[in-house]
């Protein structure tokens, strides 16, 4: 590799964490060889950094030379979660997936801190958690749905494991997205927080509802996952619909739903327990989990 043609050419770029002690730095040379580095660190020259130039090693001890120009600083992120929202553990444990660091801001639910004028105002209208916030290049944006911020992560950083299959094969990607939306458009709108808080005035016991509406979801995720999963939803790997099932499961077990009739979805579950992200996404393992439910 010609280290010092490193990040020159318009297809050449680094980027830095803001600590700018981490990095990936993609090179490309032409067109058609393309070579990614992971975890290339960057550092400080005094005498290199006043020419513009960063001095950074690469996993196999490699020195490198990088333009400042070329140095991008990877976003920053801020996720405002809640424990035992299933929507904020899809997006918390798809970051661990890809190795994503998260700041936390809390949002207590059952406070119905959602509906605070601060947040609903500067963050999210639709008083619902998660919302992510990504800093970057001084700049602030905000992603308000849960499914936009899985399929944002992904478009930012293809270069980590992956949630969804190859664009080679659009196919298995609508067969992931089929099963996300099962969960996200059909499942969780009807069992959310905001509807049991409407239905239980009326006499309707929050169980039965749960049970009927999650039952439901799960059916269909069923049927279609029997014939699309391997060891997951879809073929072998860990995509999306798992990431967004896993919680869903979740509320399911917490509501007493019969989940011995969905084979499929359990045995999916069994093999995502084994994996730390869906561990350290989970709403057991939370900063803002109450101790007693630990
Ligand atoms: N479609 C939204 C749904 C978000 C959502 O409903 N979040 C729940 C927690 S999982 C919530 O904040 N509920 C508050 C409420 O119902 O008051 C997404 O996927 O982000």
């Amino acid at each position: 590799m010609e280290h010092d043609s490193v990040a020159t050419g318009r297809q050449k770029r680094a980027v830095g964490t803001r600590s700018g002690v981490s990095c990936w730095l993609r090179c490309c040379a032409s067109p058609r060889i393309c070579e990614l580095i992971p975890n290339v660190r960057i550092i400080s020259v005094p005498a290199l950094k006043a020419s513009g130039v960063h001095k950074a090693i690469s996993p196999s001890s490699e020195v490198l030379s990088i333009s400042s120009d070329a140095i991008k600083m990877a976003p920053e992120y801020e996720l405002w979660t809640y424990y035992r929202s299933s929507c904020s553990a899809r997006v918390r444990i798809a970051a661990h997936w890809k190795g994503i660091e998260l700041k936390y801001k809390y949002i207590h639910l059952l406070k119905n801190e959602q509906q605070a004028s601060d947040y609903v105002d500067k963050y999210n209208p639709s008083k619902t958690v998660p919302t992510l916030v990504v800093r970057e290049d001084g700049k602030e944006y905000l992603i308000r749905q849960s499914v936009s911020i899985l399929e944002y992560l992904e478009e930012v950083h293809p270069e980590l494991p992956r949630l969804l299959p190859s664009t080679a094969d659009p196919v298995a990607r609508a067969k992931v997205r089929d099963l996300v939306n099962i969960v996200a458009c059909d499942l969780q709108p009807v069992t959310n927080l905001r509807i049991l808080n409407r239905i239980r005035p009326l006499g309707v016991a929050a169980e039965n509802w749960q049970q009927e509406f999650m039952g439901a979801g799960l059916e269909a995720y069923e049927k279609v996952a029997s014939l699309t999963s391997g060891k997951f939803s879809v073929g072998e790997e860990v995509t999306m619909a798992d990431v967004v099932l896993v919680p869903a499961v979740d509320g399911a077990l917490r509501f007493k739903v019969d989940m011995a009739q969905y084979p499929t979805i359990m045995r999916i579950y069994e093999e995502a327990q084994k994996l730390e992200a869906f561990n350290r996404g989970s709403w057991k393992t939370q900063p803002d989990t109450p101790e007693e439910l630990r």
